[in-house]
């Protein structure tokens, strides 16, 4: 739906090779709205939780350290029509080297541990993403001006 949201985070690597701006600007330019945004240092916790499912996996301990390492991610609401979907399209495959060139990954890193962005794969992620790293008080509501340009 037009309202559906992505919880989009982008990862220390990222935050420290200063990929911040241009990740904005993609999800800007394709007519994404941005509804929240917060940079911090995640909890151990925090780090632990949004990577919950991978906890059983050999990488998750290497995973949660480097998420936690001391440089800020920058965690993001994005929203708009197939938020989620054209989200991960856009961010590329989890793998750089297997990631679309045009793609944040394909563009900009060749390390599954050093991925640079985090997407939401499915709606039930989303919506659990967005309630563990935001407060329902941080998600604006309003309209961008030029809504009726984007969508019709
Ligand atoms: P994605 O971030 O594309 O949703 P995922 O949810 O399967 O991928 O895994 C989360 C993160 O865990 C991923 O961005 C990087 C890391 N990861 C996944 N598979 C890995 C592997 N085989 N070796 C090292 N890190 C891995
Ligand atoms: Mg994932």
């Amino acid at each position: 739906t037009s309202s559906e949201r992505s919880f989009i985070m982008i990862k220390p690597d990222g935050t420290s090779r200063q990929i911040v701006g241009d990740v904005i600007k993609r999800f800007e330019q394709r007519g994404y709205k941005l509804v929240a945004i917060k940079s911090l240092v995640p909890s151990q916790e925090l780090a632990k939780e949004h990577y919950i499912d991978l906890a059983s996996r050999p990488f998750y301990p290497a995973l949660v350290k480097y998420i936690t390492c001391g440089t800020p991610v920058i965690a993001m609401v994005w929203e708009g029509k197939d938020i989620i979907r054209q989200g991960r399209r856009m961010v590329g495959a989890t793998n750089p080297l297997e990631a679309d060139p045009g793609s944040i990954r394909g563009q900009y890193c060749i390390s599954v541990g050093r991925n640079i962005i985090h997407a939401s794969d499915a709606f039930d992620s989303a919506t659990k993403e967005i309630g563990l790293w935001f407060d329902p008080k941080e998600l604006a509501d309003y309209e961008p001006i030029a809504a009726p340009m984007i969508t019709a």
